[in-house]
């Protein structure tokens, strides 16, 4: 199987604040990361992102960038991220970091130069305008999280400057080339030290519509491109995949193209020359249903197939209420999930903690620190079953719920349990061709159960997954033995031909 490592990687989302924590202070750090690599290597992933580790004042909690190029101190010292780095390699785990171009903070050294006065060297590296006629901002844009206008107006200059998200993240102005080459100098410096890639925050948006006009209401939907200049995104992304593609090594970028329309996602892709990987979130955004989830992985097909584009799949990330919490909490599905999410063809993004099976976190009001209302699934990761649950102070937020059941020791004991099952289906693709790196049909759907086969060569796989409370059975031809199963019922037997509610299997020709 001569494919990149990326097309055959199960990704690993870490947030590392919520991950685990060493030096006390009830925030994670790359020390807390780096002691519970047994627990992903046991687990079998290939690679892990890392959300943002650089120093930032937090008002995105890290997506507020003040320095690319250094580790924030709650997070650790370079000096801990290179042995983080080294120990993930040594176990065959690659490392993704979690790049920030769209924006800085606003206490990044270039915007504090930038907002000086009209004429520092770097006004232009950020979007300063005049106020609009009339005085107030100069267009309609309205930001993110607030809902309140894109543009802050800075008194001692008297003009507006932009920002997609908070205030205090100014977006930068792509345009400019000088911009340009200080990020890249941004990636060398991680390439150079040895990262396998990186994840791309808000790739899409970072080249902005000539002229900045404002928009209609349809326009500024939260998920709408009109404020975009594609094409020239689409250029910037050439640059940075020729910056990636002059390295040793398979580095890989995932944009986060944050577009509710896999059509418009699969543009990313470009003719093979923009994004390795580009995040399609419309299935997310799917409720537990199988006649939306067929549909939406035809979608994928008919979009991807066509440019030799390789698909993501995700569930759960750090921006959304966690899976299981979607799709009503039951334990059932979760597991069935887990089977659609690692069996699909593509590269699967795992979101720390939903092989623990673990529910958003209920945050009480006075605990609620997000902007973005984020809180509940970046609930820190119980270890054990202690009241600390491994953390040796109190966490930043709360635990999530049943921590003394859902935690790493406990389900790791217990043969049956949902980490179990993550594990015994990373073991299974990562036994078959057809899993990892195999074409997809979707097969004709039953009410209420999606199935696909995958076939790679002489390998091929079966995958069923009822979505429905009742028992189904289902016309395969040919005899077939049940790999996995989400409940472990029947597994290593002969398949009967029936789902139980809520079950799905992966069958190897008998
Ligand atoms: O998210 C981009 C984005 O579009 C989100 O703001 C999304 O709309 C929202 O979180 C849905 O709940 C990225 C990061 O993933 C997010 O954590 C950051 O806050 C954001 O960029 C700004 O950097």
């Amino acid at each position: 199987m001569p494919e990149a490592w990326w097309k055959r990687a199960v990704v690993y989302q870490i947030y590392p604040r919520s991950f685990a924590d060493t030096d006390g202070d009830g925030v994670g750090d790359l020390e807390g990361i780096r002691r519970h690599l047994d627990h992903l290597e046991w687990l079998g992933v290939d690679a892990i992102w890392l959300s943002p580790i650089f120093p930032s004042p937090m008002a995105d909690f890290g997506y507020d960038v003040s320095d690319y190029c250094d580790i924030d101190p709650r997070f650790g010292t370079l000096h801990d991220f290179d042995r983080l780095l080294d120990d993930a390699h040594r176990r065959g785990i690659r490392v993704l970091l979690d790049w920030v171009p769209n924006h800085t903070s606003d206490r990044h050294p270039w915007f504090v130069e930038s907002r000086s006065s009209r004429a520092n060297p770097k006004r232009d590296w950020y979007l300063w305008r005049d106020p609009g006629p009339g005085g107030g901002p100069p267009n309609n844009w309205r930001a993110a999280f607030t809902g309140e206008s894109a543009w802050t107006l800075d008194e001692a200059t008297g003009q507006y400057y932009l920002h997609l998200f908070l205030p205090q993240q100014p977006d930068l102005n792509w345009r400019n080339p000088e911009v340009v080459a200080a990020m890249h100098g941004t990636l060398r410096f991680w390439l150079d030290r040895g990262v396998d890639g990186f994840r791309i925050d808000v790739i899409h948006g970072i080249v902005k519509r000539p002229g900045l006009p404002s928009l209609t209401d349809d326009e500024l939907g939260p998920y709408s491109t009109a404020r975009f200049d594609v094409d020239g995104t689409l250029d910037v992304i050439r640059g940075l995949r020729r910056l990636l593609d002059s390295y040793p090594g398979d580095r890989v970028m995932v944009g986060e193209t944050y577009i509710l329309s896999t059509s418009h996602v699969a543009r990313y892709y470009g003719l093979g020359d923009c994004l390795h990987l580009a995040f399609n979130f419309v299935p997310l955004y799917a409720p537990w249903d199988a006649a939306r989830w067929h549909r939406r992985i035809q979608r994928v097909i008919d979009e991807l197939e066509p440019i030799a584009a390789w698909p993501t799949w995700v569930l759960s990330n750090h921006d959304n209420p966690r899976h299981r919490t979607r799709y009503g909490g039951s334990e059932a599905r979760a597991r069935a999930a887990a089977v659609l999410l690692l069996t699909m063809k593509g590269t699967p993004f795992m979101y720390m903690g939903e092989e623990l099976g673990l529910e958003d976190a209920r945050i009480p009001v006075r605990r609620r620190v997000d902007p973005g209302g984020r809180d509940g699934c970046r609930a820190p990761i119980p270890w054990d079953r202690s009241r600390g649950h491994g953390w040796p102070a109190e966490p930043w937020l709360p635990f999530p719920p049943h921590a003394s059941l859902r935690n790493a020791r406990v389900l790791r004991a217990d043969g049956s349990s949902i980490l179990h099952l993550y594990r015994r289906l990373l073991a299974a693709r990562r036994a078959s061709p057809a899993l990892m790196v195999g074409g997809v049909e979707l097969l004709a759907p039953l009410p209420g159960v999606v199935m696909w086969r995958r076939h790679h060569e002489d390998d091929v796989r079966l995958v069923a997954v009822n979505f429905s409370a009742e028992e189904r059975t289902i016309p395969f031809e040919g005899r077939w033995t049940v790999e996995v199963a989400s409940d472990g019922a029947g597994q290593a037997d002969r398949f009967a031909g029936t789902l139980r509610p809520e079950q799905a299997v992966v069958l190897r020709p008998s």
